[in-house]
């Protein structure tokens, strides 16, 4: 196995169904997959090639269902918060790869990334009369962490403006549900997709699970930690641009109803989703908008005090 600075940074090549991957590696060993089909990761693996994101076993690959884990993006739409179908049609559209991309907005000696473009066609523009450049940069990190940036620009000639919400649907692999916390959503508002979109606060400790959950918070903290205790680790969520963030385990009914989805899969899986969804965000014809996510999984032990979330929630 090729290793160290012989390791090829970015492949095209071919994944399930024969359809476009772009496989990502790192000096170090960590790799990223993403389909051209969604413009979506599938695949994220540490230095020690471990998998960091959940795809269900029962995934479809073949459009024009959504590949069922790894990072949906929901655009133009998230959830049902709209007319258009759920999450909207990115996440089932075929994206390419951008050869000519605008400067990004920071400079980096990292190799291993890749530009991909969605516009729409005639045939979206009839579901969602507007035109627009969706440029989404995947990067892998010297240390592993994995970036993912869209820019997103209305081409509208005809002066109308549109508005949309958005979200980085991420699917976490994690060993217990059971045994995971979530650190920095304590105290925050949020709107519960399991009663009518109402809207409570979130009490003052950390979430833990022990039944199904479907929460959007509102205007959360740029950072959250996700502290999967039995793999002492920690994923870090950084995000810029996505005021809301949304946690959903199916648990066990939801998981059965699922076609894509294994029965006791939810027991593995956590999805929080960096999100713009309570204030669409509206673009004027030449306007752009940036939305980032930043992962970064790091070895943590909540008892040993290795990496104190409230530290790492603090730190910059
Ligand atoms: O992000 C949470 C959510 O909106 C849930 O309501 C649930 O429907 C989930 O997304 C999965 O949606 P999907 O359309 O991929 O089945």
């Amino acid at each position: 196995m090729a290793t160290g600075s012989d390791r090829v940074a970015v492949e095209l090549c071919k994944g399930i169904n024969g359809l476009d991957k772009v496989v990502l590696r790192e000096s170090r060993g960590s790799s990223v997959e993403v389909y051209l089909y969604g413009g979506q990761v599938t695949s994220w693996k540490n230095d020690h090639g471990e998998e960091l994101l959940f795809v269900s076993s029962k995934a479809i690959f073949k459009p024009p269902k959504a590949i069922r884990g790894g990072i949906p993006i929901c655009f133009p739409q998230f959830g049902s918060h709209g007319g258009l179908e759920q999450h909207g049609f990115a996440r089932n559209r075929v994206w390419s790869i951008d050869t000519d991309p605008p400067p990004f907005p920071t400079v980096s000696s990292n190799k291993a990334f890749i530009d991909l473009i969605f516009k729409p066609t005639e045939e979206d523009m009839k579901i969602w009369p507007h035109s627009f450049e969706f440029r989404l940069r995947v990067a892998l990190g010297p240390g592993g962490d994995l970036m993912l940036t869209s820019r997103i620009r209305n081409t509208n000639a005809d002066g109308k403006p549109f508005s949309f919400t958005f979200a980085y649907h991420t699917y976490f692999s994690v060993s217990d549900i059971s045994e995971v916390r979530v650190e920095g959503l304590e105290t925050l508002d949020y709107l519960d997709n399991l009663q009518s979109k109402e809207r409570f606060t979130e009490q003052g400790d950390a979430i833990t699970f022990e039944s199904e959950i479907d929460k959007i918070y509102l205007s959360t903290p740029t950072k959250i930690a996700i502290l999967d205790h039995e793999k002492k680790r920690t994923f870090v969520l950084r995000k810029d641009g996505l005021p809301d963030a949304v946690v959903w385990n199916p648990w066990d009914r939801k998981a059965k109803a699922m076609a894509d989805f294994g029965d006791d899969e939810y027991k593995h899986m956590l999805c929080v989703e960096a999100a713009a969804v309570e204030k669409p965000i509206t673009l004027k014809p030449g306007e752009e908008w940036r939305g980032r996510l930043e992962l970064s999984a790091v070895p943590s032990s909540y008892c040993s005090g290795q990496l104190d979330p409230r530290k790492v929630l603090l730190s910059s």
